[in-house]
């Protein structure tokens, strides 16, 4: 039947326009990060794990820092800064990398995945930026 074939289209269409939306490609409604401009004044090496970041407990300056995010097991994860909105790497399978500048000011932030349970399990740190 011609109608129902073109309604089971357009669910299969909307179902796909999700799954872009969610991967944060850059051309969905949610607006994208915008890195701060100029040099990082320290680079933080972080690895991730199945349900951990190594170093967990970071110390930083403040100012804009570079993350240095890579996975060296096979999960999908991310790192997000409580407080710092839209700023998120994600790393895929064993050796993916993800890196980003942020500005941050001298404060004791919480970093995690948030991939759900993945914070819960332990896939978590914290970061303390100081002047
Ligand atoms: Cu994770």
């Amino acid at each position: 039947m011609q109608l129902s074939r073109v309604q089971r289209c357009s669910v299969a269409l909307a179902a796909a326009c999700v799954a872009l939306a969610g991967c944060g490609g850059g051309s969905g409604d949610k607006p994208a990060y915008v890195e701060p401009t100029g040099p990082a004044v320290e680079t933080l090496d972080i690895e991730a794990g199945n349900l951990w970041f190594k170093p967990d407990d970071i110390q930083a300056p403040a100012g804009i820092l570079a993350i240095d995010l890579k996975n060296t097991e096979s999960g999908y994860h991310t790192f997000v800064i409580r407080g710092v909105p839209l700023f998120e790497l994600e790393v895929t399978g064993d050796g993916d990398t993800d890196v980003s500048k942020v500005e941050l000011s001298p404060k004791k932030y919480e970093f995690y995945c948030n991939v759900p349970g993945h914070a819960e399990a332990g896939m978590k740190g914290t970061l303390t930026v100081t002047r």
